[in-house]
């Protein structure tokens, strides 16, 4: 078995087995992004192979205070599937992730393919729908750890998302106040401006990346904008909401 093949073995087994396994680039400092890419390509079809089905692009990295905690000038992406979908308004089960923590974002829902260089107007024009959204992110390094390739590599850390009410996209939402509430606690105020300062901006992206990997986003597709505020732990028996403002509210419960 090649390394690569092999770390997405590893990585494959430690999301599904809730195990934190070592960083990669410690022992492999060779390990490029473009690698890291094939990790996660690799690793994502063991998930189909076992009938898992593509949902969708995350964006990570959107925001300045993210791009500086991993030293990087460039947002990555990740492939979602349906088995990460938890439904708004169900508990999660804490036994499933290895560390989660969870991140307000938006969601775009793709009325048309998009894929290469394209304007916002035109990455605009395909989008059906807006909806609030939260993301769970559980990075399968130990203690949360990793650079660049290690979390690439690691599907961006994606483990969950949870869609709310779609909305019309033909509104202003480049600056909307976001609230993250906890036990009705506001944990975390932004906006949605914090997306490399309009969530439009991570839709071209994502259709500047998914074409390097010779991928297109799908209609049908959704797509995660990317996190709006630092990205807090979860722990059992938390009931967790994020709203957008003008877009709605989207929530979840953590049990056992
Ligand atoms: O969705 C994100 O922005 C997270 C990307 C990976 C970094 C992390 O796990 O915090
Ligand atoms: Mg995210």
């Amino acid at each position: 078995m090649d390394r690569l093949t092999r770390y997405a073995e590893t990585l494959d087994t430690a999301a599904r087995e809730a195990e934190a396994t070592p960083q990669i680039t410690p022992k492999d400092p060779a390990f490029t992004v473009a690698e890291a890419y094939e990790v996660q390509k690799l690793s994502v079809d063991r998930r189909l192979a076992r009938g898992e089905r593509r949902i969708g692009v995350k964006m990570g990295l959107t925001s300045r205070a993210k791009m500086q905690q991993v030293g990087v000038d460039e947002a990555a992406w990740g492939r979602l599937t349906d088995a990460m979908l938890v439904e708004e308004g169900s508990a999660l089960s804490r036994a499933k992730y290895v560390h989660p923590r969870v991140e307000p974002e938006i969601a775009f829902l793709m009325k048309a393919p998009l894929s290469g260089r394209v304007t916002g107007a035109a990455a605009l024009a395909a989008v059906e729908a807006i909806a609030p959204a939260m993301e769970i992110i559980d990075s399968r390094f130990e203690n949360f750890k990793f650079a660049l390739e290690d979390v690439v590599a690691d599907n961006t850390s994606s483990s969950g998302l949870v869609i709310g009410s779609w909305n019309d996209p033909r509104s202003d939402f480049s600056n909307l106040g976001v609230i993250l509430e906890i036990d009705g606690q506001v944990v975390q105020v932004g906006s949605t401006a914090a997306i490399l300062g309009h969530p439009l901006r991570s839709l071209v992206a994502a259709a500047r990346l998914v074409a390097e990997a010779g991928e297109q986003i799908e209609a049908g597709a959704i797509v995660m904008a990317g996190g709006i505020t630092a990205a807090p732990n979860l722990a059992i028996g938390q009931t967790v909401r994020a709203t957008v403002q003008d877009l709605g509210s989207v929530m979840f419960q953590v049990e056992a």
